[in-house]
C-alpha cells in the first residue's frame, strides 16, 4: 500500500519496475495495532445514567497515527469519544451515558479504532455498559362511591352490606372493608368480592351489643393494587343499638300521684315503685 502511495507522489520511474505495488519495502511495519486491556468503569449505571471512563491499550511497534472511539447505543443513538493518551500506551475517554426513562436496560458497545503510521488498522469492540431501566410511574388503586347499609342496627346486630367502585391502572390485588370499633379495640377485616366490572360488594356480621351504649364501627373500604400502592374510602358508620331497657312492670298506681319519697309510705305502696327491695 505504501509503496503504492509512494509512486502516485512523484517516484513514478523508480517504481516503474516494481511488479506488485503491494509488495512491502523492506523494514516496513504491516503489522496492525493491537487493542488490549480495555476496562469501562462503571460498566453498570443506574436509570439516571451518567460518565463513564474508558481506559485502553493501543500498542503498536513502530507508530500510531490516529486512534478513536465511539458508543453505539441499543436506543439508536451514536457517540464520538475523544481518547487522550495517557501514561505509556494507555489511552484514555470518556462516554457520557443519558439517563434511561424507559422500561428496558440501555446497553452502549464501545468500540476503538487505531490506525498505525503504515496505514495498518486494527479495530475491536472493548466493552459494554449499561444502564437500568427507569422506575415507571404506576398511579395509586382509586375507590369511590363506597357506602353501607343498614348504618343502624338492633343490638343482636346481623349482617350489613358493604359495597363500593374500586379500580387501578393495572390491577387489584386486594380489595376488603376494614372495620374499625370507634370506641377502641382490634380491626376487622372482610373480603369485597367483584360482582361487575369495578363494582365490589361483601356483607360484615355486626356482633350483638350488650353494653349500654349504642356500638359504633367506622367502615373503610382499602384496595391494593399489584405493587401494594393503597386506596382508601369511607363507606360510614355502623350502629348497633343497645339493648332496650326492661320494662317495669305495669304500675298498679297508674293514674294515681305518685307520693313524695320523703313522706311516709302509703298503705298500697304507690310512689315508692322504684325503691321495692330496698
Ligand atoms: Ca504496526
Ligand atoms: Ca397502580
Amino acid at each position: 500500500m505504501r509503496s503504492f502511495l509512494v509512486c502516485l507522489i512523484g517516484a513514478f520511474l523508480l517504481c516503474a519496475g516494481t511488479a506488485v505495488a503491494d509488495e512491502p519495502e523492506p523494514g516496513a511495519d504491516t503489522t496492525p495495532p493491537v487493542i488490549t486491556n480495555a476496562v469501562l468503569t462503571p460498566g453498570l449505571l443506574s436509570f439516571e445514567g451518567g460518565n463513564v471512563q474508558v481506559s485502553v491499550e493501543i500498542i503498536d511497534e513502530t507508530e500510531l497515527s490516529l486512534v478513536s472511539a465511539q458508543a453505539f447505543g441499543s436506543d439508536g443513538s451514536y457517540q464520538q469519544i475523544a481518547l487522550y493518551q495517557g501514561g505509556g500506551s494507555t489511552y484514555y475517554g470518556t462516554l457520557e451515558a443519558a439517563a434511561n426513562f424507559s422500561d428496558g436496560t440501555v446497553s452502549y458497545q464501545v468500540e476503538v479504532q487505531a490506525y498505525d503510521a503504515f496505514h495498518n488498522y486494527n479495530a475491536a469492540t472493548i466493552g459494554e455498559v449499561q444502564v437500568g431501566p427507569a422506575p415507571q410511574f404506576d398511579e395509586t388503586p382509586w375507590v369511590s362511591m363506597a357506602s353501607l347499609n343498614p348504618p343502624v342496627l338492633p343490638s343482636s346486630g346481623g349482617p350489613v352490606t358493604i359495597s363500593a367502585q374500586a379500580g387501578d391502572n393495572s390491577s387489584l390485588s386486594a380489595v376488603f372493608a376494614l372495620i374499625t370499633p370507634i370506641s377502641g379495640g382490634a380491626s376487622s377485616e372482610v373480603g369485597l368480592n367483584g360482582i361487575s366490572a369495578g363494582s365490589f360488594e361483601g356483607t360484615w356480621e355486626a356482633p350483638p351489643n350488650t353494653g349500654p351504649l349504642a356500638a359504633e364501627y367506622i367502615v373503610e373500604v382499602v384496595v391494593r393494587d399489584d405493587i401494594g400502592q393503597e386506596g382508601r374510602g369511607l363507606a360510614g358508620t355502623v350502629a348497633v343499638e343497645p339493648p332496650e331497657e326492661v320494662t317495669p312492670p305495669p304500675s298498679t298506681c297508674k293514674g294515681k300521684p305518685h307520693r313524695p319519697a320523703s313522706l311516709p309510705q302509703g298503705s298500697k305502696g304507690c310512689g315508692t315503685i322504684g325503691k321495692k327491695g330496698r
